[in-house]
């Protein structure tokens, strides 16, 4: 705000005013990063972080997000209401300082910090500033107030409009459609996650998400905060004990906040927050917490002597095995570093985080023994087959069982030698895979026959995947090596197809094969060079028809046989929609339902499922890798009931999967 602004002058400071949110219109991407759908949805994200401040105050105990039919989010929590007296710097309301002065947004003069938003708290007057109209109700003193705005400008003064009992402050916005081009629908699911997120790292608040078109509405309370983030992250997993560790401690202004778990899965799974915001690589938190955790499993392993005098200490890594752990930070003024600013700089965080760790966790193993000793087993276990994968790997690369320059047998490869125009088939069975193999278009398409189920890798170590032969294969036929020596760079195909049994059978084993890309080849998938094909379902053949309709789906079947009908033009009634006399009625002559592969001969497997110019491909993304995490989990994982459920119900087939 420019000083010299005469506070009585309506009109000068309506300009000033005006001017605060010109360059947020001008260039939303410098606030808001992007105008596209993540763009958007963090409109909603700085309103709900607002009211989460409130909570973490202690002034809030809920917030609610509603989606209106008429494209409006309105936004409540019960915290203390925006002030509503005027603001001494603006002579405005500070209702409307706040709405309309670019990073006004803050507890001025409160005393307390702003937490939730950290990085991203960009102010609620940028939410304004790219909204076409927005409406502020303050409840606060028995009163409501309430100010209407378009794009950012106020259609007139805060005024009292009833009474009331509530506290808190309601925000009603639309987005601004001329600022978003791209679209103005919110997505429920990736709101509700972010609300699931909220509760979670703020014990004691209700976040809930209504849905006023469908109806739908969900709330969530976790009276346990980031232990019960923990358990939720490893549900489907084998737990090593029930309890989960639990510490929050303040260390000079600072609150450290640790939850974890062990499972007996080989990955680990840590999220780190600093004011609630995600820092995906981690900073000075996760160092204090590897060192801590390194440190106080070692020594406890020592002084139980369950690690003799001569072995060597336990690496970080072995100590992370299974591991499951959230870590919040809460600090005044957050730092943030790298490109992307999702590291926590602070280094004093460090020492406290370490600090905290070190005491409580080194109480919690005194405590309990038997948990100890099963953290430490998993630990030797682990440093023994690192040891053991290592060897194996060693012995690969010895032998030369990787090298490029022999390939496998089972391989039918392309003759063109520039990935850009070559893909590969991975091929369920022997006998599919010889269908494939005299299909085939030579020159572009390679086929690796895979036999019977591939290793279930989810459950195995490396140096277990590198004893079997199709894995083997795989990697070489790929060109990309493993683990260490992964490089991307490699890789001989731009695309890689799995081709399975459009049965349960065949979901199991892309299933393998999607984990094993998953766990060990991330980049394939980040690189979108994962498929799935999709062979038809059905066949449908017609007397004096040379070529046969295929359909993929059951929806499809029946609108191939609907049209037929159609075009046949029948009159008379349809007394019966058996599927049977349907077919009949459309004028097929048979109706066959492929189960395999196999069924098909060569040449109908390549017009069908192969040939790019007809077949369809499903891409295999990486939308969320907690999600991810959780399916492969449940699929991959020993929990067989919920394996099972959750391959019938995804067997039939889906337009784009996302794993
Ligand atoms: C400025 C000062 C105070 C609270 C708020 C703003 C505030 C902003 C938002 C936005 C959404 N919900 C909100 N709740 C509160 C301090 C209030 C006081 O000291 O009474």
């Amino acid at each position: 705000m420019a000083n010299k602004t005469d506070k009585n002058d309506y009109s000068s400071q309506q300009i000033t005013v005006l001017e605060g949110l010109e360059p947020v219109r001008k260039r939303p991407g410098m606030y808001i990063g992007g105008t596209g759908l993540e763009g958007l949805h963090h409109l909603v994200w700085e309103i709900v972080d607002n009211g989460i401040d409130e909570a973490l105050a202690g002034f809030a105990t809920e917030v609610s997000v509603i989606l209106q039919t008429d494209g409006g989010v309105r936004v409540f929590d019960n915290g203390r209401g925006i002030p509503t007296d005027i603001h001494p710097k603006t002579g405005k309301s500070t209702v409307e300082t706040v709405l309309t002065v670019l990073h006004a947004g803050g507890k001025f003069g409160g005393g307390g910090y702003k937490v939730s938003g950290g990085l991203h708290g960009v102010g609620v007057s940028v939410v304004n500033a790219l909204s076409s109209k927005l409406i502020a109700r303050i409840y606060r003193d028995g009163k409501i107030y309430e100010q209407s705005y378009a794009a950012g400008a106020p259609d007139a003064d805060l005024k009292v409009v009833g009474k009331t009992e509530k506290r808190g402050t309601e925000i009603l916005f639309y987005p601004d459609a001329t600022i978003f081009k791209e679209s103005i629908a919110f997505n429920y699911d990736t709101i509700l996650d972010r609300l699931r997120h909220a509760a979670y790292l703020t014990k004691g608040v209700r976040t809930t998400l209504m849905d006023e078109a469908s109806g739908r509405k969900y709330s969530f309370y976790f009276e346990g905060g980031i232990q019960s983030y923990v358990k939720h992250l490893n549900i489907g997993k084998d737990v090593i004990d029930e309890d989960i560790f639990y510490v929050d401690k303040t260390v000079n202004d600072v609150q450290v906040e640790i939850s974890l778990q062990y499972t007996d899965a080989f990955n680990e799974t840590i999220k780190t927050f600093a004011n609630n915001v995600l820092n995906p690589d981690g900073g000075a938190h996760l160092t204090g917490f590897r060192a801590a955790l390194t440190r106080v499993i070692n020594d406890y392993a020592r002084k139980q002597g369950l690690l003799k005098e001569k072995e060597e200490n336990l690496s970080g890594e072995d100590t992370r095995e299974g591991l499951t752990a959230i870590i919040l930070v809460k600090l005044p003024d957050p730092q943030f570093e790298g490109q992307t600013k999702n590291k926590l700089g602070n280094p004093e965080v460090r020492g406290y985080v370490e600090t905290v760790l070190g005491e409580y966790l080194n109480y919690y193993l005194e405590e309990h023994p038997a948990i100890a000793r099963k953290i430490i087993g998993k630990a030797l276990l682990a440093a023994r087959a690192r040891k053991a994968a290592r060897a194996a790997r060693e012995n690969i690369i010895r032998k030369g069982l990787l090298d490029g320059a022999s390939m496998p047998g089972k391989l039918a490869d392309c003759s063109s030698k520039d990935p850009k125009n070559s893909e590969i088939f991975l091929v369920e069975g022997d006998s599919a895979g010889g269908s494939a193999k005299s299909g085939r278009d030579s020159k572009t398409q390679a086929i690796l026959p895979l036999r019977g189920k591939v290793l279930n890798v989810e459950r195995a170590r490396l140096d277990k995947m590198l004893a079997n032969n199709e894995i083997l294969n795989l990697i070489k036929a790929l060109g990309v090596g493993i683990e260490e020596s992964f490089d991307i760079g490699g890789l001989r195909y731009d695309r890689i197809i799995i081709m399975t049994d459009a049965d349960v059978d065949g979901a199991h084993i892309s299933t393998l094969l999607m984990t094993f890309f998953f766990r060990f080849m991330r980049p394939v998938i980040d690189g979108g060079h994962l498929y799935l094909a999709k062979p038809p379902l059905f066949e449908l053949v017609k007397q004096g028809r040379k070529e046969n309709l295929y359909a993929y789906s059951d929806e499809e079947l029946k609108s191939i046989i609907d049209r037929e009908i159609d075009i046949r033009k029948t009159t008379g009634k349809i007394a019966s929609d058996s599927s049977e006399e349907r077919y009949k009625l459309a004028g097929f002559t048979e109706q066959k339902r492929y189960k395999g592969l196999g069924e098909m001969d060569a040449e109908q497997l390549f017009d069908t499922t192969m040939n790019p110019e007809s077949r369809v491909l499903i891409k295999v993304r990486i939308e969320d890798a907690e999600k991810a995490d959780a399916i492969f989990n449940k699929l991959m994982g020993t929990e067989v009931e919920l394996r099972k459920s959750f391959i019938q119900s995804r067997a039939k087939f889906v337009k784009d999967l996302d794993i």
